[in-house]
């Protein structure tokens, strides 16, 4: 395993992203901090709604025990994302999808935030806070920062919920499946911004590494994965993200020049 600090990208890895078909992406909360967007945890401190340790408040039990209180903590979210937007790392992973032959964006962000940086497919395992979903059919709405947000079904009249996954529900159908799939295939996969805490997105890339992915995490903090990465980057996604990408360009056209002379 190798350790990265002041940002230096180890060849090993650049070498790997030039030459690898199938890159998976992992991300969490961590990706959007540069935007603004605060984490869940990290710093050693658990992100609180009224009182409420936000794995409370982000609950199956609680949708059932008090939804408007589940909404007031979305719409408030909704409130604080609406004027943030993507940075550097967002984008660099959008530009991944021109530089790789395969890339697959997994997820666990609710922000929105990677689409908005250009990325045309992204995996989103715990839903989307810009949609709502109906609690008896399942009819999905957008929600839009420039409309107020309805509370009930337009086709059965049901209450409204927060297209999100929360604690003790299960993953959209399918997400997790091909996640897994892409993850078993993939040469090189990244883990970036995530704690690594919450399943079962973080067994992704414990399916990778056990195909025999090479594993890079991406975190200014250590987290439970790091002991099976290959490279740790002890760096911020907005910083480190971009570099790998063209620090690759860079070795490609210094090699090029190499081919010219
Ligand atoms: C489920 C939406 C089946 C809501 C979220 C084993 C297997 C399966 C399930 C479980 C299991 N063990 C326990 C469970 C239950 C539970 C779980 O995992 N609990 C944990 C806490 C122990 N899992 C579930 O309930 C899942 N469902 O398993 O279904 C089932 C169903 C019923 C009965 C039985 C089984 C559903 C989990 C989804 C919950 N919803 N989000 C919302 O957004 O409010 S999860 C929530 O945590 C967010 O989505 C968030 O993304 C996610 C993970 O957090 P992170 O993204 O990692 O963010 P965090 O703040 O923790 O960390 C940020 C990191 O970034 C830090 O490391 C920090 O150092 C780093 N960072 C900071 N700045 C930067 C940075 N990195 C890079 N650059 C920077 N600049």
């Amino acid at each position: 395993m190798t350790f990265a600090t002041e940002i230096d990208i180890p060849r090993e890895l650049l070498r790997r992203f030039e030459c690898a078909e199938s890159v998976l992406v992992l991300t969490g909360a961590g990706i959007s901090a540069e935007s603004g967007v605060p984490t869940f945890r990290g710093g050693g401190n658990t992100a609180v709604w009224k009182g409420m340790p936000f794995d409370v408040i982000s609950s199956a039990s609680m949708v059932q025990r008090n939804l408007a209180a589940v909404w007031e903590w979305f719409d408030f979210r909704r409130g604080v994302l609406q004027s943030l937007e993507p940075n550097e790392g967002h984008r660099a992973i959008a530009q991944w999808e021109r530089l790789v032959p395969e890339l697959t964006l997994v997820t666990q962000n609710v922000d929105g935030l990677h689409q908005k940086a250009g990325s045309q497919s992204v995996i989103e395992l715990h839903g989307n806070i810009w949609r709502a979903r109906c609690t008896s059919c399942e009819t999905r709405y957008a929600i839009t920062p420039d409309e107020d947000r309805s509370d009930l079904c337009v086709s059965c009249g049901y209450p409204l919920r927060p297209d999100v996954v929360l604690f003790g529900e299960l993953l959209p159908a399918g997400a997790f499946e091909l996640a897994g799939e892409r993850a078993s295939s993939c040469d090189l996969c990244f883990v970036v911004g995530t704690s690594s805490l919450v399943y079962p997105a973080a067994s992704i890339p414990e399916i990778a590494k056990a195909a025999g992915a090479y594993l890079c995490e991406i975190n200014p903090e250590p987290t439970p994965l790091s002991h099976i990465c290959d490279t740790v980057i002890r760096g911020k996604a907005g910083e480190v993200l971009p570099l790998i990408s063209n620090q690759n360009k860079l070795s490609t056209a210094t090699a090029n020049q190499v081919n010219i002379r």
